[in-house]
Parts: structure tokens; sequence; C-alpha cells
């Protein structure tokens, strides 16, 4: 087995921090050690295989972004990153582990979808990576599928209040699977949307001759968004069942989500870097020699980017501090312009809804932390330990501690990073990131041990993560 020593550097908990090297045996941290001093009368720097210095450096547990659609099919084509290019971005950016969402579609069955998703992630990733389920057919069949779910270490599970036709799913059928889930423990996402309304605003600015990607975000009204939460919010109460709002956008959401949790209620929120940073008039409405108008495809994605003049993104990040809004994952659904988005090139409806950050979400996070948002400990609660926590990995994952996965980021927080499609490596034809400038850079990545990035090379590969069985939320008594 593999001993490896990283030395010196601030290890950073969602609690604290304190200077110590952190010694891996194998896959496992099996110490934290006060620096300079021996253990058992040995110098381990000599005395292990790997010394990994972090003097200057933060040392962090690896990033678990709970949300990544990686070969989702969706609009006509499917998300451009397999699970072998999304989970090797995900690792060049500090992210460790990735849940994905398997997908049952309406008219599809549960373990047919399940099945076609272990197929397409085993043996391909970087990083280890779990499963949420879509239930995009609530029926007999699928609600009596759900136990077996959590037996198979799927125990979160996602709803759609939009795309009637392809993942929707009406209030009653909502209910029933709430119901299931409040017996079984397993926690609920949703998309909080109202797709049908949508939908029909959407036809009419289609109709008005209203058909760039600014109109998406004009259908996909925040009034939308907060009905939907609150409609959420609602079933979860009279069911009992813990609820999760995926990518939050809107602040109106944020204030029902914390309205239901002052009440006592188990209801959680989830926002992506994109609701931090980008905005409906900037994005949305943009416009390039290259595409025209059309530019604003590249940030189509839904719950869809919000106005700057409400002032949503200010809310996101309070929401962040504040605890009304737990934790940061990235939605990453990525789709190339070329091919892809510009399926929606005369109709904003038919853009292939996702933005890709899967490599990115530590380092914007972390502008965070040198904008003054967030404190350092914050970062790493919101991108590592809570998600572990909301999905049952925490102990494994989302720690610095003996016994945890050696899931390690050594960051750098005086180095520079510039993001841009040039370098990147997602599989994607632009950024909707391009020219953002981050004041840190990702290091050293160790997964379960094996150091996998290290001084701008890659040393992992395919195959090297494996299938996590998750435990139920570890939120619940
Ligand atoms: N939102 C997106 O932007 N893409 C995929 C599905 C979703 O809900
Ligand atoms: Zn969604
Ligand atoms: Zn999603």
């Amino acid at each position: 087995m593999t001993t490896t020593l990283i030395t010196g550097g601030t290890v950073v908990s969602s609690t604290g921090r304190t200077t110590a090297d952190v010694l891996v045996d194998g896959e496992k941290v099996v110490a934290l050690i006060a620096p300079g001093t021996t253990a058992l009368g040995t110098d381990l720097t000599t005395a292990v295989d790997t010394v990994v210095d972090a003097t200057g450096k933060y040392v962090i547990p690896g990033g678990i972004d709970a949300h990544t659609h990686f070969e989702l099919p969706f609009g006509g084509t499917e998300a451009s990153d397999s699970f072998e290019s999304g989970t090797r971005a995900a690792a060049w950016g500090g992210t460790t582990s990735v849940i994905d969402f398997a997908v049952q579609t309406t008219g599809t069955k549960v373990p047919d979808g399940l099945a076609t998703w272990h197929e397409k992630a085993a043996g391909n990733c970087a990083i280890d990576y779990g499963f949420h389920q879509i239930l995009g057919g609530v029926d007999e069949e699928s609600l009596a599928y759900m136990p077996k779910l959590v037996d198979e270490g799927i125990t979160s599970y996602k709803m759609f209040m939009a795309y009637p036709g392809v993942f929707y799913s009406d209030d009653g059928q909502i209910l029933r699977a709430m119901q299931k889930a409040a017996e079984l423990g397993m926690l609920t996402m949703m998309h909080a949307e109202n797709g049908p309304a949508i939908d029909v605003l959407a036809a009419q600015l289609a109709e008005a001759g209203k058909t760039t990607p600014y109109y998406h975000g004009i259908a996909r009204a925040w009034q939308m968004e907060e009905e939907a939460t609150h409609r959420a919010i609602m079933l979860s109460n009279l069911t009992g069942a813990p609820l999760y709002v995926v990518h939050v956008s809107a602040k109106q959401a944020v204030a029902q989500l914390a309205a239901a949790r002052d009440d006592g209620m188990n209801v959680f929120g989830e926002t992506c870097p994109q609701y931090l940073y980008l905005s409906l008039e900037e994005q949305l409405g943009a416009s390039s020699d290259e595409w025209g108008a059309f530019e604003g495809a590249k940030w189509v994605c839904s719950t869809p980017l919000r106005s700057r003049a409400e002032g949503h993104q200010d809310h996101m990040w309070q929401a962040l501090r504040t605890n009304d809004l737990q934790m940061v994952s990235t939605d990453h659904c990525p789709f190339c312009m070329k091919g892809q988005k510009e399926l929606g090139k005369d109709d904003f409806r038919k853009i292939p809804n996702g933005i890709g950050s899967v490599e990115h979400r530590m380092d914007l996070l972390y502008q965070g932390v040198v904008t003054g948002e967030i404190t350092l400990e914050r970062w790493v609660e919101i991108t590592s330990t809570t998600p572990a926590r909301m999905f049952g990995l925490y102990g494994r994952k989302g720690v610095i501690a003996p016994g945890a996965d050696a899931d390690i980021v050594v960051y750098d927080p005086k180095g520079h990073t510039t993001i841009s499609a040039a370098t990147h490596h997602m599989n994607m034809d632009h950024s909707a990131w391009e020219g953002f400038e981050i004041d840190g850079h990702v290091d050293t990545v160790l997964s379960r041990g094996k150091v996998i990035v290290d001084g701008g090379e890659y040393l992992g590969a395919k195959g090297d993560g494996k299938y996590l069985k998750r435990d139920l939320t570890q939120y619940l008594v």
C-alpha cells in the first residue's frame, strides 16, 4: 500500500483550520499530525512513499458535486460530457466525487434507466460516483421500486414540476412518491418550476416573434419558481417527506425555503455557481459577432439566470451565509454551441438547457472567499461537507479525519486560474465562464489516496472511480 504525507499545509474543515501534516495509508487518512513532530520516533517524511509539500496552501476535503448530468439525453441531443470526460474535468477542478442522475423518462422503467446509467459509468470514471434516481413516471411500478433503490445505495430521487411529457410529475404523482419516500427515509429532490404555465408563456412569446435566448429567462419567471417551491414545501409538509430543492435561483424561492425552515420543516436548498455570478441581462441578453443575439444560448439553463437589477445574485450569497441555502452543486449539463445549442437558433424553446461547470465549482466558490462573501470554512462546508451529509456519504467523504477516504485537495491561495474554453477539460466548445479570473489554484488532488492531479499534470486513469453506495441522508434522525 502506498503511503503519502501532505506536509505543512493548513487543513481546513467546515468548523475550523489547523496546521497539520496529513498521513495517508492506502486509500485512507490515518492521522493528522502536528508539523515537525515524529510519530513513534520516526521521521515520517523519510518513511513514506510520497511527500506532498503543502506549505502555504490549504488542504481541504475533495469537492463533492451532487448534481451532474453526464450523457443526459435532452432536447433532441445528449449532454456533451461522458462519464469519462466529465469526471476527469471534475478531478482537474478539485472535485473527487459526483452524484449523477440516473434517468427514468415518462413511459420508461426505473430499473432500465438505472441499468443504463451503471453501464455508462462503470469503468469510465476518474473519481468516485453515485446516483440519484430521476422519477419521470410515478406509477405503481416505479413506487414499488423505491425500496430497491435504497438497497442499491440510491437514497435520493428527483422529480420535476416542469418539462411536461418528458420528466414532469403532476401534484398527485408527487404526493404519492413523497408518501413512499417518507416511509423509506429517502430524500426527495425537486426541480421546482411550474412547467405547464411556463410552456404557455413560452409559446406566447414565440408566437409574438420573441425567439432569442433572452426570452427563455422571461418565460421562466421567478413567480413560476416561487409558486412551485411553495407547492413542493406544502406537499412535503403534508407527507412528512424531507425535501431538497435543486438549483434555486430566485430570491423569492429562498424566502419560501427559509420560512419553512423557520417553521421547523426538513427542507433544504441548493444553488449553483451560475446563480451567484451570472444574470439575465448580462448573459442571456448577450450578443457577439459570431452568434449575434444567439450568444445568450450559452447560458440557457433551467431554472434560468435571474435579473441582477432584482438582486437575486446577492441574495444567493447571503442565503449561503445564513444557511437558508445549504450547499452549491453545478447542475453540470454541458452542450456545445455548434450542433447542439444551435438547435434553438430560431426558437429559444429548442435550445438544450444546461451549463457546464463541473471543473470550476471549487474555484468559483473559492473566489467568494477572496471577495469576502463566505469564509474559508463555509467554502469547505458548502462544497464538500454538507453534500456528504446531505447524501449519506459523511465520514467516508467530506472530511479529512482518520478513517475517511483520502480524497484531498491541496489548494494554493497564491496561485491563479484563468477560466477558458482553450484550457478547460470539459467536452465543450465554449465556456460559460470564459475570462473569469480566480485568485487561487487547485495544485494537487488525491482520490482515495492516489495522486490524480499534480503540478498541472493528470496522473489518474479511467476506471479509478468507484460506485458509491450511499446511506440515507445524515441530516435526519
Ligand atoms: N436544467 C438544466 O438546465 N438542464 C438539465 C435539466 C434541468 O433541469
Ligand atoms: Zn432540474
Ligand atoms: Zn439538473
